[in-house]
Protein backbone atom coordinates (compact mmCIF):
# COMPACT_ATOMS: atom_id res chain seq x y z
CA UNK A 1 0.00 0.00 0.00
CA UNK A 2 1.53 3.55 -0.67
CA UNK A 3 2.50 5.70 2.29
CA UNK A 4 0.70 8.45 0.11
CA UNK A 5 -3.03 7.82 0.91
CA UNK A 6 -4.63 9.08 3.64
CA UNK A 7 -6.97 8.51 6.08
CA UNK A 8 -9.61 10.93 7.76
CA UNK A 9 -10.79 9.81 11.31
CA UNK A 10 -13.51 11.32 13.51
CA UNK A 11 -14.15 10.70 17.15
CA UNK A 12 -10.01 9.81 16.91
CA UNK A 13 -9.23 11.42 20.69
CA UNK A 14 -10.22 7.58 21.84
CA UNK A 15 -11.21 4.26 21.93
CA UNK A 16 -12.31 3.06 18.44
CA UNK A 17 -10.95 5.80 16.45
CA UNK A 18 -7.64 6.39 18.24
CA UNK A 19 -7.22 2.23 17.66
CA UNK A 20 -8.10 2.58 14.29
CA UNK A 21 -5.68 5.52 13.57
CA UNK A 22 -2.80 3.41 15.41
CA UNK A 23 -3.67 0.60 12.74
CA UNK A 24 -3.67 3.02 9.33
CA UNK A 25 -0.35 3.89 10.23
CA UNK A 26 0.96 0.71 10.18
CA UNK A 27 -0.38 -0.06 7.43
CA UNK A 28 1.03 3.42 5.36
CA UNK A 29 -1.34 5.32 5.68
CA UNK A 30 -1.09 8.64 6.72
CA UNK A 31 -4.02 9.75 9.42
CA UNK A 32 -6.03 13.27 9.75
CA UNK A 33 -7.54 12.70 13.41
CA UNK A 34 -10.89 14.61 14.41
CA UNK A 35 -12.43 15.28 17.64
CA UNK A 36 -13.16 17.74 20.02
CA UNK A 37 -10.02 16.84 22.72
CA UNK A 38 -7.23 18.90 21.18
CA UNK A 39 -4.97 17.64 23.96
CA UNK A 40 -5.62 13.75 23.26
CA UNK A 41 -5.60 14.46 19.65
CA UNK A 42 -2.17 16.13 19.93
CA UNK A 43 -0.82 13.56 22.26
CA UNK A 44 -2.30 11.03 19.71
CA UNK A 45 0.10 12.68 16.62
CA UNK A 46 3.17 12.23 18.88
CA UNK A 47 2.17 8.35 20.06
CA UNK A 48 2.22 8.22 16.22
CA UNK A 49 4.98 9.39 15.30
CA UNK A 50 4.49 12.96 14.43
CA UNK A 51 3.81 15.44 11.47
CA UNK A 52 5.05 13.11 8.92
CA UNK A 53 2.28 10.50 10.04
CA UNK A 54 -0.37 12.34 11.51
CA UNK A 55 -2.33 15.61 11.95
CA UNK A 56 -5.06 16.57 14.61
CA UNK A 57 -7.84 19.31 13.27
CA UNK A 58 -10.07 20.85 16.18
CA UNK A 59 -13.21 18.95 14.98
CA UNK A 60 -16.85 19.18 16.24
CA UNK A 61 -18.58 17.12 13.98
CA UNK A 62 -21.72 18.97 14.66
CA UNK A 63 -20.75 22.06 12.52
CA UNK A 64 -20.90 21.75 9.33
CA UNK A 65 -17.94 24.08 8.85
CA UNK A 66 -15.89 21.84 11.27
CA UNK A 67 -16.44 18.78 8.75
CA UNK A 68 -15.35 21.18 5.38
CA UNK A 69 -12.46 22.28 7.69
CA UNK A 70 -11.30 19.00 8.13
CA UNK A 71 -11.41 17.43 4.91
CA UNK A 72 -9.80 20.93 3.41
CA UNK A 73 -6.77 20.06 6.09
CA UNK A 74 -6.58 16.91 5.19
CA UNK A 75 -6.43 17.74 1.17
CA UNK A 76 -4.09 20.89 1.74
CA UNK A 77 -1.31 18.89 4.59
CA UNK A 78 -0.73 15.88 2.79
CA UNK A 79 -2.76 16.35 -0.94
CA UNK A 80 -5.90 13.99 -1.13
CA UNK A 81 -8.66 12.00 0.89
CA UNK A 82 -8.69 8.09 0.64
CA UNK A 83 -10.70 6.95 3.48
CA UNK A 84 -12.93 8.79 6.00
CA UNK A 85 -14.17 6.64 9.08
CA UNK A 86 -17.54 8.60 10.48
CA UNK A 87 -17.07 7.59 14.20
CA UNK A 88 -17.89 10.22 16.24
CA UNK A 89 -20.24 9.54 18.46
CA UNK A 90 -21.52 8.37 22.47
CA UNK A 91 -24.51 7.03 24.12
CA UNK A 92 -27.01 7.76 26.67
CA UNK A 93 -28.87 6.33 29.61
CA UNK A 94 -31.81 3.89 28.69
CA UNK A 95 -35.20 4.74 29.64
CA UNK A 96 -37.07 7.06 28.45
CA UNK A 97 -37.23 9.49 30.97
CA UNK A 98 -33.82 8.50 32.36
CA UNK A 99 -31.70 10.98 30.30
CA UNK A 100 -31.69 15.13 30.03
CA UNK A 101 -33.39 16.12 26.63
CA UNK A 102 -29.81 18.08 26.51
CA UNK A 103 -27.63 15.15 26.72
CA UNK A 104 -30.54 13.69 23.48
CA UNK A 105 -30.40 16.64 21.28
CA UNK A 106 -26.75 16.43 21.64
CA UNK A 107 -26.59 12.45 21.25
CA UNK A 108 -28.65 12.91 18.07
CA UNK A 109 -27.04 15.59 16.47
CA UNK A 110 -23.31 13.94 16.70
CA UNK A 111 -24.38 10.28 16.03
CA UNK A 112 -26.81 11.37 12.42
CA UNK A 113 -26.54 14.52 12.11
CA UNK A 114 -22.69 14.80 12.62
CA UNK A 115 -22.44 11.73 10.61
CA UNK A 116 -23.98 13.07 7.42
CA UNK A 117 -21.87 16.20 7.51
CA UNK A 118 -18.92 14.58 7.46
CA UNK A 119 -19.77 12.34 4.69
CA UNK A 120 -21.42 15.24 3.16
CA UNK A 121 -17.94 17.09 3.71
CA UNK A 122 -15.87 14.64 1.99
CA UNK A 123 -18.00 13.13 -1.16
CA UNK A 124 -16.14 15.55 -3.70
CA UNK A 125 -12.96 14.30 -2.33
CA UNK A 126 -13.28 10.56 -2.25
CA UNK A 127 -14.99 10.67 -5.81
CA UNK A 128 -11.91 11.97 -7.01
CA UNK A 129 -9.78 9.04 -5.11
CA UNK A 130 -12.17 6.74 -5.73
CA UNK A 131 -11.87 6.26 -1.96
CA UNK A 132 -13.66 4.80 1.16
CA UNK A 133 -16.42 5.57 3.32
CA UNK A 134 -17.13 3.96 6.47
CA UNK A 135 -19.53 4.65 9.46
CA UNK A 136 -19.80 3.68 12.77
CA UNK A 137 -22.85 1.77 13.69
CA UNK A 138 -24.01 -0.41 16.10
CA UNK A 139 -25.49 -4.03 17.49
CA UNK A 140 -28.40 -0.89 18.42
CA UNK A 141 -28.50 -0.44 14.73
CA UNK A 142 -29.53 -3.67 13.93
CA UNK A 143 -31.43 -4.34 16.82
CA UNK A 144 -33.74 -2.55 18.84
CA UNK A 145 -32.84 -1.96 22.25
CA UNK A 146 -35.45 -1.26 25.41
CA UNK A 147 -35.72 2.54 26.01
CA UNK A 148 -32.63 3.44 24.02
CA UNK A 149 -32.40 6.49 21.81
CA UNK A 150 -28.87 5.61 21.25
CA UNK A 151 -30.29 2.59 19.58
CA UNK A 152 -32.43 4.93 17.01
CA UNK A 153 -29.48 6.95 16.33
CA UNK A 154 -27.48 4.05 15.30
CA UNK A 155 -30.90 2.52 13.39
CA UNK A 156 -30.54 6.17 11.55
CA UNK A 157 -26.69 5.00 11.27
CA UNK A 158 -27.62 1.39 9.34
CA UNK A 159 -29.87 3.25 7.22
CA UNK A 160 -27.66 5.78 6.42
CA UNK A 161 -24.86 3.78 5.61
CA UNK A 162 -26.94 1.46 2.75
CA UNK A 163 -28.34 5.58 1.39
CA UNK A 164 -24.94 6.72 0.81
CA UNK A 165 -23.94 3.18 -0.79
CA UNK A 166 -26.34 3.66 -3.28
CA UNK A 167 -25.73 7.00 -3.83
CA UNK A 168 -22.59 6.65 -4.95
CA UNK A 169 -22.91 3.58 -6.56
CA UNK A 170 -21.15 3.75 -10.08
CA UNK A 171 -18.59 6.20 -8.60
CA UNK A 172 -15.90 3.72 -7.52
CA UNK A 173 -16.28 5.12 -4.22
CA UNK A 174 -16.95 2.03 -1.35
CA UNK A 175 -19.04 2.04 1.70
CA UNK A 176 -19.04 0.17 4.84
CA UNK A 177 -20.85 0.19 7.93
CA UNK A 178 -19.01 -1.20 11.07
CA UNK A 179 -21.18 -2.59 13.91
CA UNK A 180 -19.65 -3.40 16.65
CA UNK A 181 -21.04 -5.25 19.76
CA UNK A 182 -19.68 -4.27 23.29
CA UNK A 183 -16.52 -2.39 23.28
CA UNK A 184 -14.31 -1.18 26.07
CA UNK A 185 -13.78 2.26 25.94
CA UNK A 186 -14.55 5.49 27.28
CA UNK A 187 -18.41 4.89 25.68
CA UNK A 188 -18.79 3.19 28.63
CA UNK A 189 -18.75 4.33 32.78
CA UNK A 190 -18.17 0.78 34.18
CA UNK A 191 -15.29 -1.33 33.01
CA UNK A 192 -15.88 -5.04 31.97
CA UNK A 193 -13.65 -7.96 31.07
CA UNK A 194 -16.08 -9.44 28.62
CA UNK A 195 -16.09 -6.47 26.07
CA UNK A 196 -13.99 -6.54 22.71
CA UNK A 197 -11.34 -4.25 22.60
CA UNK A 198 -10.98 -1.04 20.40
CA UNK A 199 -8.09 -2.83 18.37
CA UNK A 200 -10.88 -5.81 17.77
CA UNK A 201 -12.95 -2.97 15.64
CA UNK A 202 -9.57 -1.33 14.24
CA UNK A 203 -8.33 -4.58 12.27
CA UNK A 204 -12.18 -4.72 11.26
CA UNK A 205 -11.82 -1.22 9.41
CA UNK A 206 -8.43 -2.41 7.86
CA UNK A 207 -9.66 -5.98 6.33
CA UNK A 208 -12.16 -3.79 5.12
CA UNK A 209 -10.24 -1.10 3.57
CA UNK A 210 -8.13 -3.65 2.14
CA UNK A 211 -9.75 -5.64 -0.15
CA UNK A 212 -9.42 -5.35 -3.79
CA UNK A 213 -11.09 -2.14 -5.71
CA UNK A 214 -14.05 -4.18 -7.01
CA UNK A 215 -14.84 -5.89 -3.56
CA UNK A 216 -17.16 -3.35 -1.46
CA UNK A 217 -17.67 -4.65 2.11
CA UNK A 218 -21.07 -3.24 3.22
CA UNK A 219 -20.74 -4.32 6.57
CA UNK A 220 -18.80 -6.03 9.43
CA UNK A 221 -20.82 -6.99 13.08
CA UNK A 222 -18.36 -7.72 15.77
CA UNK A 223 -19.75 -8.92 18.63
CA UNK A 224 -17.30 -10.06 21.77
CA UNK A 225 -17.94 -14.46 22.23
CA UNK A 226 -19.93 -13.16 25.23
CA UNK A 227 -22.46 -11.02 24.33
CA UNK A 228 -26.24 -12.07 24.55
CA UNK A 229 -28.19 -9.61 23.04
O1 LIG B 1 -16.07 5.66 22.45
P1 LIG B 1 -15.11 6.86 22.89
P2 LIG B 1 -15.97 4.58 21.28
N1 LIG B 1 -17.50 15.96 17.45
O2 LIG B 1 -15.86 7.61 23.91
C1 LIG B 1 -15.75 11.82 19.84
C2 LIG B 1 -19.71 3.52 18.65
N2 LIG B 1 -19.94 2.28 19.37
O3 LIG B 1 -14.64 4.51 20.67
O4 LIG B 1 -14.82 15.08 20.89
C3 LIG B 1 -16.38 15.26 17.26
O5 LIG B 1 -13.74 6.33 23.21
C4 LIG B 1 -14.96 11.78 21.14
O6 LIG B 1 -13.97 12.78 21.21
P3 LIG B 1 -14.11 14.23 21.91
C5 LIG B 1 -20.06 4.80 19.36
O7 LIG B 1 -21.44 5.06 19.32
C6 LIG B 1 -19.26 2.00 20.50
O8 LIG B 1 -16.56 3.35 21.85
O9 LIG B 1 -12.68 14.61 22.07
N3 LIG B 1 -16.05 14.17 17.97
C7 LIG B 1 -14.26 10.44 21.00
O10 LIG B 1 -13.08 10.58 20.23
C8 LIG B 1 -19.27 5.79 18.51
O11 LIG B 1 -19.98 6.13 17.36
C9 LIG B 1 -19.50 0.79 21.17
O12 LIG B 1 -14.87 14.05 23.18
C10 LIG B 1 -16.90 13.80 18.94
C11 LIG B 1 -15.26 9.60 20.23
O13 LIG B 1 -16.22 10.50 19.67
C12 LIG B 1 -18.03 4.98 18.11
O14 LIG B 1 -18.33 3.62 18.39
C13 LIG B 1 -20.41 -0.11 20.65
C14 LIG B 1 -18.09 14.48 19.20
C15 LIG B 1 -15.93 8.58 21.10
O15 LIG B 1 -14.95 7.71 21.55
C16 LIG B 1 -16.77 5.33 18.87
O16 LIG B 1 -17.01 5.21 20.27
C17 LIG B 1 -21.09 0.21 19.50
C18 LIG B 1 -18.37 15.60 18.40
N4 LIG B 1 -19.49 16.34 18.57
C19 LIG B 1 -20.85 1.39 18.86
N5 LIG B 1 -18.73 13.85 20.23
C20 LIG B 1 -18.81 0.42 22.42
N6 LIG B 1 -17.80 1.17 22.87
O17 LIG B 1 -19.19 -0.61 23.02
C21 LIG B 1 -17.95 12.81 20.58
O18 LIG B 1 -21.98 -0.69 19.04
N7 LIG B 1 -16.84 12.76 19.82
Amino acid sequence: MSDSRVFVITGASSGIGAATAHRAVEAGYRVVLGARSKDKLDALVEALGGASHALAVTTDVTKWEDNEALIAAAQDTFGSVDVVFANAGFGAARGWLNETPEHWHDMVLTNVLGAAYTVRAAIPALKATKGHVLLTGSVAGRKALPGSLYSSTKWAVTGMSESIRQDLNGTGVRTTLISPGGVETPFFDNPSQDRLEPDDIARAVLYAVSQPPHVDINEIFVRPIAQEG
